[in-house]
């Protein structure tokens, strides 16, 4: 069978790749990525400027991979890293698949942070190697400022911004997409991203819960130092709560607009089930934190080995083809 597909109408020999966040700060590390057989390449989320993030410790993982916690803060090499020619050629040299594309991943502490990276990716001399954009508007880490996407009126003036200014560039513009948990907050985040269909090639669901709390029973406090404890949650725990927004998302989007699945995808098995739900890929965090960029040809062999047995050939043999009870 063939885990090809399209995101936003960037093609993907592998509907499997990686999220933003673990083991993508480094050109080093995203190499390794690409000699995988993740499908695409995905840089971690940037700032204008390089930041070391929040203080350690600031990441705790129970259960091997079945629930982890970060309050990481954003740590990043800032934004002209990520896009600077020789970051993109390390990165992608090792890659045996030439059409693999490169991705960027921008999370600006305001509007302006993240016009001004915008204007910094159309003006770089390596665009052409950048097929998107992802807009993290998600982000539960940052101390003192709210998850964006959780307030749609800023939400809405933000992706007003942007799309206007991505207009005349070659990228395509992804969002990044907090978990929501109430049926009326993911109608109305799904009518602002339909104003917007067109420019918003696609969204990708979920970044981790926020303000989780991991508790030491031993020393009485948390076990994360970092803004008092609380931490995003991700991990196969919330594989149940992306598989639900994937659903709701790809239901009540426009058809212009893809749904990637991510949240909790540790097996070939998570793969098929969110692209069930009508993701048309899914990107693998925790699990490519925990155990390495070699989870991609796990993850991929066995998407292929589920879709061998029921007898699919390709993605869109069941992509979004969730049946009813019965
Ligand atoms: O760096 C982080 O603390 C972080 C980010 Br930007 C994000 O989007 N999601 C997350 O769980 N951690």
């Amino acid at each position: 069978p063939s885990l090809a597909t399209t995101v936003g109408g960037v093609p993907l020999t592998s509907c499997v790749y990686n999220a933003s966040g673990p083991r993508s700060g480094t050109a080093a590390a995203l190499s390794k990525v690409c000699q995988s057989r993740s499908g695409g390449v995905l840089a971690k989320s940037a700032t204008i400027l390089k930041q070391n993030g929040n203080p350690q410790p600031r990441t705790y993982h129970a259960g091997n991979s079945l629930a982890s916690f970060n309050s990481e803060g954003l740590p990043n090499n800032g934004i002209d890293y990520y896009i600077a020619a020789g970051t993109i050629e390390e990165c992608m040299a090792s890659c045996d698949d030439d059409s693999k594309p490169y991705m960027v991943s921008i999370s600006g502490k305001t509007l302006a942070d993240n016009l001004e990276m915008l204007s910094r990716i159309a003006k770089a001399p390596s665009l052409s190697k950048i097929k998107a954009v992802e807009l993290n508007l998600a982000c539960p880490n940052v101390i003192g400022k709210p998850i964006i996407a959780y307030d749609f009126e800023q939400m809405k003036s933000i992706l007003q911004e942007v799309s206007s200014a991505m207009k005349d560039t070659p990228l395509k513009l992804g969002i990044k997409l907090p978990p929501y948990f109430d049926g009326p907050h993911f109608q109305q985040a799904a009518d602002i991203l339909n104003e917007f269909d067109g420019s918003i090639a696609y969204v990708a669901s979920i970044n981790t819960l926020g303000n989780s709390l991991v508790i030491d029973p031993h020393s009485e406090a948390p076990v994360i130092s970092s803004n008092q404890g609380f931490a995003g949650l991700s991990g196969q725990a919330v594989k149940y709560t992306a598989l639900a927004n994937v659903r709701k998302l790809r239901l009540a989007l426009k058809d212009s607009i893809d749904v990637v699945g991510v949240g909790g995808v540790a097996s070939g098995r998570d793969a098929f089930e969110l692209i069930l739900c009508g993701a048309t890929a899914v990107q693998v965090g925790t699990c490519h934190w925990t155990e390495g960029p070699k989870c991609f040809d796990r993850i991929c062999q066995e998407l292929e080995e589920l879709m061998e047995s029921k007898g699919y050939q390709s993605i869109a043999d069941f992509k979004g083809k969730l049946k009813d009870w019965s």
